[in-house]
């Protein structure tokens, strides 16, 4: 079997990938570990051009290579900051209110894929196959493709795929779609997403798809590839093993200490308008409004730590949900009690899946999200004996398959009060029938097997970089 070859925006350090609870880059690592290979990307550093010219970095562990570039300001500012955090991310999220397009910055975004295939290409030998990731490299496997490589190459998109009329907002949308086609498997996270990126194909590009279960083969652009759901999942039972492991550590008992016997509801984010916080804080704060026996009895503790700060969007949102949450404590505060804990900092992931188990309710409410891990970690770190009531946006990927939390629609505040009211006095019974319903369905979907079954498609799909008829 030939080497697996990882290429992401940012490349996880040896030591994240020997995490013992799972997480995207043990889950990818595990699989480079089989068959040995590279894991090649972004260090995260601005460099000087000297500097980045001067890369790759390899750094060796087992039969796994890490292989970092750096990025010039300018390739950083065009490529990660513009148009792949102020375009694509906001415009897939259905944001294009807040979305901007720049020439140079897409021109940018190109120019670095195209760079960074270079970097690679001497890294790849003829039987490797090609798994990248995400939205900051659409144009990798084209830009690989034009360098002469006819290796396989698949691409699994983490964030949704928007529909077709809200991708058009994006005046090169046809490019970038055709720059999909280059790859020979695209692998998304729900149904509705490889759905829009079929509506596009048919509608917009007038290609074809044939259909296959959940596999769909798509011919356009003189292409032919094949196209698959594949849920991104975690490994339930290390977390649950985790956090217990952690329940009794100093942190959780100076929070239950802190909490007084009040119930505690949990949410943590990266700190992302996608993440419906400031809708979340509003529905909590419609809680305490029309229920005056939760003032004082309940607490929610949101850890929310900055993320891409130096983007405009970003700054903003971290303003809007600092004030709402001066305000709502401003009218619902004691002298012992702040009814919202509003953490503004990184966390470890032990620490995180024991406060998990400590709640009773796991508030996830995103406007739009690819999968949310959060609510699956959620899950697996409950107690059974005890579990919390999992409250889901519809909206978020993991929707699909956690049929045990309760559904709420993140843009409806008092739809959202309901389902927290209920959460907080639902009886033991029904948690527990909740809680099995979606332990289930995490055990059997769990990360490796997201992760070996898009790898068997990728190296079953039948011929690649195979070229069809020529369209009439
Ligand atoms: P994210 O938008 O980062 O990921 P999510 O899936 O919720 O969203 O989180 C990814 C990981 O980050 C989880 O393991 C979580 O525990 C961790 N994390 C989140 N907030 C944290 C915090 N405050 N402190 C510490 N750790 C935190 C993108 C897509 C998602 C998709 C994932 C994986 O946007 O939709 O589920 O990729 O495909």
């Amino acid at each position: 079997m030939g080497r697996l070859i990882v290429v992401s925006n940012r490349v996880a350090t040896p030591t994240e990938t020997k995490g013992s609870a799972g997480g995207l880059a043990v889950g990818v690592f595990g699989a480079l570990k089989d068959t040995g290979g590279v894991w090649f990307g972004w260090s995260g550093d601005v460099v000087s051009e000297t500097v980045a010219n001067a890369g790759p970095t390899l750094e060796q562990d087992g039969p796994v290579t890490f292989a970092t570039v750096g990025l010039t300001r300018k390739d950083y500012d065009q490529y990660y900051r513009g148009f792949s955090n102020a375009t694509l991310w906001p415009v897939f999220h259905y944001r294009n209110d807040l979305a901007r397009y720049e020439r140079d910055e897409y021109a940018g975004y190109r120019r670095v894929n195209a760079w960074l295939a270079h970097k690679l290409m001497k890294l790849i030998d003829p039987d490797d196959i090609v798994w990248v990731h995400d939205y900051h490299l659409i144009p990798f496997a084209e830009a690989l493709r034009s360098e002469g490589v006819t290796n396989r190459i698949g691409f699994f998109l983490h964030i949704p795929f928007p529909s077709p009329q809200v991708l058009q907002t994006i005046p090169p949308h046809e490019e970038l779609v055709k720059s999909l086609c280059c790859y020979d498997l695209l692998g998304f996270q729900t149904r509705n997403d490889q759905q829009a990126f079929h509506d596009y194909i048919v509608r917009s590009a007038r290609g074809a798809v044939g259909e296959e279960g959940e596999h769909g083969d798509v011919e356009a652009f003189g292409r032919r590839l094949r196209t698959g759901v594949y849920r991104i999942g975690v490994f339930p039972d290390e977390i649950a093993e985790q956090a217990k492991r952690y329940e009794s550590r100093q942190h959780v008992l100076d929070l239950k200490q802190s909490l007084e016997g009040r119930k505690l509801i949990m949410s943590v984010d990266r700190l992302d308008y996608s993440k419906g916080l400031v809708e979340r804080f509003k529905a909590f704060e419609q809680l305490l409004e029309r229920s005056p026996e939760w003032r004082g009895n309940v607490t929610l503790v949101q850890i929310a730590p900055p993320t891409r700060s130096d983007v405009a969007t970003y700054r903003n949102i971290r303003e809007e949900l600092e004030g709402e949450a001066g305000r709502i404590n401003g009218r619902y505060s004691g002298l012992d009690y702040t009814p919202i804990r509003y953490l503004s900092q990184q966390y470890d992931r032990w620490k995180l899946m024991s406060l998990f188990r400590e709640s009773q309710v796991g508030f996830v409410t995103p406007l739009h999200d690819g999968m949310n891990l959060v609510a699956k970690e959620y899950v697996a770190a409950q107690n059974p004996s005890d579990p919390g009531v999992l409250v889901l946006s519809v909206f978020a990927g993991a929707a699909a398959e956690l049929s045990g939390a309760l559904l709420v629609n993140p843009h409806d505040a008092l739809g959202m009060c309901e389902a927290l009211q209920r959460a907080l006095s639902m009886p033991l019974a029904e948690r527990q029938a909740r809680y099995e319903t979606n332990m289930e369905a995490l055990r059997r979907n769990d990360l490796g097997v997201w992760r070996d079954s898009f790898l068997h498609d990728l190296r079953s799909v039948p011929h690649p970089g195979q070229m069809s008829q020529p369209q009439r």
